[in-house]
């Protein structure tokens, strides 16, 4: 309520990082994944949506207290069409959205942005939703938004329906299974030079290893999701390496290729293998920007932290658990 707005609805959602990717769409348009992924919801990382019904007939959009540019804008008008069909209420809104973490730069804004939003809007349009059926709204604002909605470590299903139904998140364990910590390197603030969305369709549509980057993931998630079943680090680890380079891979061998790592990055990577070596429990991940985060052990993250923090090129380090899901209040 701070810049005076009716707002009446408070959502939260945290990011999360995929140990298994999603990269590639089997439907662009409802953003259908051509594979399952599996993730971790992480805390601190957060996005705060505040939502209220707007006095005139545009949404009003505010990101971290400024107007949002025109483009965000229309997206989200876009996006809450879906809410005003389902209700048929056509009201426009206003929203302020706050992350905590740095936007557009490899740290999954969009998937704790949309999933916020989506349990937000469907509150305030009197929408009475399902976890899955949150999730599934989600994932039509951006993908990996559907995995937000849900807590701990969590599966998104490919599915197999056309209208996409079917393809939603889920929590395969609570936050509470297993204290696994998730250390975020961060080598640059700004934005990332090409958006994910963008990224996927050029590494579908050009890269010749992008078949075999989705038949291993059918395979990877399985494995992803018996190895966090069973608390087996190890396997968890290899797992989460072979996907982010794999999906790397692909997208390297794209027509134009498409590189996130920076210098940074890779010097990383090597460190955590060094780190393996020296017998400490520590295993790297990279979406699409250069930032490196390190999966690792509760016993082993203040050691590998210290590590990390007094690394060239890494400005910041951000310590992240696993956290619950999507949150919504209202407040008036
Ligand atoms: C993931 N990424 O699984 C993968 C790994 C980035 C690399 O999901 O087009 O913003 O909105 O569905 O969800 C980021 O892509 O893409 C992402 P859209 P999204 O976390």
């Amino acid at each position: 309520m701070t810049d005076g707005r009716p707002y009446s609805i408070v959502a939260s959602a945290h990011a999360n990082v995929a140990l298994v990717k999603y990269f590639g769409k089997r439907d662009t348009a409802l953003n259908l994944p051509a594979a399952p992924s599996v993730s971790i919801t992480l805390k601190p990382l957060n996005t705060v949506t505040r939502l209220g019904f707007a006095d005139g007939d545009a949404d009003l959009v505010l990101v971290q207290n400024k107007p949002a540019d025109d483009k965000f804008t229309r997206r989200v008008s876009e996006y809450l069409k879906l809410f005003r069909t389902m209700s048929g209420n056509t009201s426009a809104v206003c929203i302020h959205t706050e992350n905590n973490f740095p936007t557009a730069a490899g740290l999954a804004s969009s998937a704790s942005g949309f999933a916020a939003l989506a349990v937000g809007a469907a509150v305030l349009y009197d929408l009475r939703l399902t976890e899955s059926e949150l999730s599934a709204l989600a994932r039509r604002g951006s993908g990996s938004a559907a995995r937000s909605v849900c807590g701990g470590y969590v599966i998104w299903r490919r599915g197999e329906r056309s209208d996409g139904s079917d393809s939603y998140a889920a929590s395969i364990a609570p936050p509470e299974h297993w204290d696994l910590r998730v250390l975020v390197g961060v080598t640059s603030t700004g934005p990332k030079a090409v958006g994910s969305t963008l990224a996927m369709e050029q590494t579908r549509t050009t890269s010749p290893y992008y078949g075999a980057w989705i038949d291993r993931t059918h395979e990877a998630a399985r494995e992803a999701v018996d190895a966090i079943e069973k608390r087996d680090f190890e396997k968890l680890g290899d797992i989460t390496e072979q996907s982010a380079l794999g999906m790397h891979a692909a997208m390297m061998a794209a027509a134009p290729p498409i590189v996130f790592f920076k210098g940074t990055t890779l010097d990383v990577f090597h460190l955590t293998r060094q780190l393996r070596q020296n017998g400490v429990g520590a295993y790297f991940t990279c979406d699409a920007g250069p930032q490196p985060k390190i999966l690792c052990q509760a016993q082993d993250a203040a050691e590998i932290e210290a590590q990390l923090r007094g690394f060239p090129g890494i400005v910041n380090v951000i310590h992240c658990v696993p956290a619950g899901g999507a949150t919504v209040q209202r407040t008036a």
